[in-house]
């Protein structure tokens, strides 16, 4: 699924309104509609790859620069210092449900270990 499928293709497009809160060349970042944490942002590729598996196969330099964004981002709101998370659901068994690979920046609460 890609372009005129993908919701995620739909939003780096503009065709989908987000609320972005950081742009780079490669990736766009931004505010998850149904937030698990006071800051959930989602670093999405521009490009379109299912999930963190092919990216990393196809591209791995991409997820330096997913890493990289999720960072500022975390700096951006505050929660760089005190921690955050950065996950990848990857297959639809662990919870993933948007088939365009994003990374999700959580952090502003105690996080418990390991995840449900
Ligand atoms: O994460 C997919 C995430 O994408 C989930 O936390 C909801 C979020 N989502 C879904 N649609 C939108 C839109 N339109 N804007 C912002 N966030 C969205 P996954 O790891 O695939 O379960």
């Amino acid at each position: 699924m890609s372009g005129t499928d993908c919701m995620f293709c739909k939003i780096v497009g503009g065709q989908i309104p987000a609320e972005i809160v950081r742009e780079a060349e490669r990736t766009i970042s931004i505010r998850d509609i149904n937030p698990q944490a006071p800051t959930h942002v989602l670093v999405i590729t521009r490009e379109h790859y299912p999930d963190a598996a092919s990216v990393g196969q196809a591209d791995s330099g991409i997820m330096d620069e997913i890493a990289r964004e999720a960072h500022e981002v975390a700096k951006a709101e505050g929660v760089a210092a005190s921690g955050y998370r950065l996950v990848f659901n990857t297959g639809g068994g662990v919870g993933q449900t948007v088939f365009h690979v994003h990374g999700h920046v959580l952090g502003g609460r105690g996080m418990e270990w390991p995840p449900g």
